[in-house]
Parts: structure tokens; sequence; C-alpha cells
């Protein structure tokens, strides 16, 4: 198993996602039929959509879109190309605004990509898009994401500690978070909406628990779209409550570090058992799992347009 956490040296640049609204191009219907014998070099022309299924390689320059190099879906996939033996292929590390941005505009040109994706998330309901077969199982089943929070915060914060181990919530509630944010909304306010169109479901987080007087608490969390939603919808709650929020994104590997070692007061960020599998086995003795936030609902993979000619990763294989 790679140890991830180990090679990521560079600070994270959030990034804006500044991703284009208007994304549907029906007039260029063309679709790839070409030869099967995948041997042509492939076509410099912008315009030219002929490709087959298994001719993606060349025309992609043999690249994956990836996200930040912690994430544990950049791992997944580079166990991918070992399991499916895609020589040549490698994964192209960036964050995740810079991915759905990329993935935005081939769709708008109508390009092939193929990008490091994850359910929920956005990009499912803004585009037509579709997750490649993955007989070896190189992404895992399907997981849950968990809350984690320091040790000791039962006791110094309990109220929070509660909240926290309340938070609990589905898919939906946070794809329609994120889908706000992504047509333009602010991140608070798109959070903040929420609350008031769920506010029975956020009052089962918060009944019985005593409000607090301005106690500092911090949030860990990493720029990822799904995770941006859920800190900003619990850091909203806790501020009802009385509390002081900090956010403070940060790399995957130092926000595991953070909750573990005590700088972090909480994070809702922890996709198990598989994706952060890792940092998890490493650091659960230093921290207090609070168990499932979003219960058996989150997924990862590779994830194309609807219209490349692909269905399965082994289809990437020459
Ligand atoms: N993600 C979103 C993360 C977990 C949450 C799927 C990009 C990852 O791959 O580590």
């Amino acid at each position: 198993m790679k140890k991830n956490w180990q090679r990521i040296g560079f600070a994270s640049t959030l990034t804006l996602a500044l991703v284009a609204a208007g994304c549907g191009t029906d007039d260029a219907e063309e679709q790839g039929t070409a030869d099967e014998n995948g041997d042509t070099e492939a076509s410099e022309d912008e315009d030219d959509a002929d490709t087959a299924g298994t001719n993606y390689g060349e025309e992609l320059d043999y690249t994956i879109t990836g996200i930040d190099a912690g994430a544990g879906v950049v791992a997944a996939a580079e166990r991918a190309i070992e399991d499916y033996d895609l020589e040549g292929w490698n994964v192209q590390t960036s964050s995740g605004a810079a991915m759905t941005q990329e993935l935005t505009s081939a769709i708008e040109n109508e390009e092939p990509i193929i990008v490091t994706g994850w359910t929920p998330h956005w990009k499912f309901e803004a585009f037509d898009l579709k997750i490649l077969d993955d007989p070896e199982n190189s992404f895992g089943e399907a997981e849950s994401i968990h809350t984690i929070v320091r040790e000791g915060l039962s006791s110094d914060m309990p109220e929070a500690h509660e909240v926290l181990d309340n938070f609990a919530w589905t898919a939906e509630d946070m794809d329609a978070v994120m889908l706000e944010i992504h047509e333009g909304t602010d991140e608070v306010e798109a959070a903040q909406n929420w609350i008031d169109e769920n506010q029975d479901v956020v009052d089962g987080w918060t009944e019985g628990i005593s409000e607090v007087d301005g106690e500092e608490i911090l949030l860990a969390y990493v720029a990822w779209d799904t995770e941006i939603a859920s800190t900003n919808v619990v850091a909203l709650v806790l501020e009802s409550l009385g509390y002081e929020v900090s956010m403070s994104s940060m790399e995957a590997n130092i926000m595991f570090t953070a909750v573990a070692n005590g700088d972090a007061d909480a994070m809702v960020a922890a996709w198990l058992p598989g994706t952060h599998e890792d940092y998890h086995a490493q650091m659960e003795d230093q921290y207090e799992d609070l168990g499932p936030n979003l219960d058996g609902e989150a997924a990862l993979g590779l994830t194309v347009p609807a219209y490349m000619d692909i269905d399965s990763i082994e289809d990437l294989k020459e």
C-alpha cells in the first residue's frame, strides 16, 4: 500500500472554483466510431471527436486528471493503474477545483477526459457522466464519511462534542449544498440556506444542548467540494450555539495529523473504511472516531463524460 502522506510537501493553494456556467453543447453530435486497430496517431485537431474506446490513451496523453496528492481517490487511481496494468498511464495531481474546471472545459468542447471522481458530488447533477466499471475493485466499496474529534474534546467542550456526535445527514442533503455553491452561491450562504430549509433535521442535532459563551473551536477540512459543504454546515450549527468557529483548510494528511495531535478540534471529512484507511490506521489511537455522519453512500471511481465510448477501466488497456 502506498503511503501517500509521505510525499506531500507543498502547501495547498486554495484555487477558487470559477466554474463557468452553461455547459450544454447540444450542437456537437459527432460520436466516435473509429476503427478498432488503435494504432493510428491521435489527431491533433481540436474538433475531431472520432475516438474508439481503446484509443483514448494517446488522445489523453495517458493522463488521468486527479486532484490533490493526499486524496484517497488519487491513491486509488494509482492503484488502478497497477491493478489493470495500464502501462504508461499516470495521474496528474492538482486540486479538486482544478479538476472540476478541466472537466467543465472538456465537456464544453466535447473532448474526452478521465477524472478521479467521487459521489456525492454536484458534477453528477451538472453533467451527464458515468463512473467506469471497476471489476478489480481498485476503488473499493461504497463507504461512509466519519466525524473525528481530538482526544479530550468530550470533557473540554461537551456541548460541541455532542453536536458533532449527532451530526448526520444524507448524500441528498450534501448534494443540495454543493450544487448551490457550484451555481455561484457563497459557501456560508449555501450552508445557511440548507439549514433554513432543514431546520427540523438540525434541531435533532442540537436538541437539549446548552448554549456556550464564545468558546473557540477549530474545524479542519480539505477543500474538496463535499467537505466544503459539510464543514460549513457544521460550523454554522456550532455558531448558533454560541461557539466562535474557525475553519481551516489543509492537506489531507495535515488534517488527520492536526486532529490527532490536538491542533484542530474536529473534522467531518474522514472517508472510511477505504479512502482514508492509511491515515486512519496510523492515527486512530490518537483521536476519537464519532462514526458516520453520512452513512454508506460515499464512493469513488474513475469518471468520464457519458459521450465517451468506454465503460470499464479495463477498456483503457491497449
Ligand atoms: N475525496 C472527497 C476525498 C475524500 C472526500 C473523495 C476527494 C479523497 O479522495 O480523499
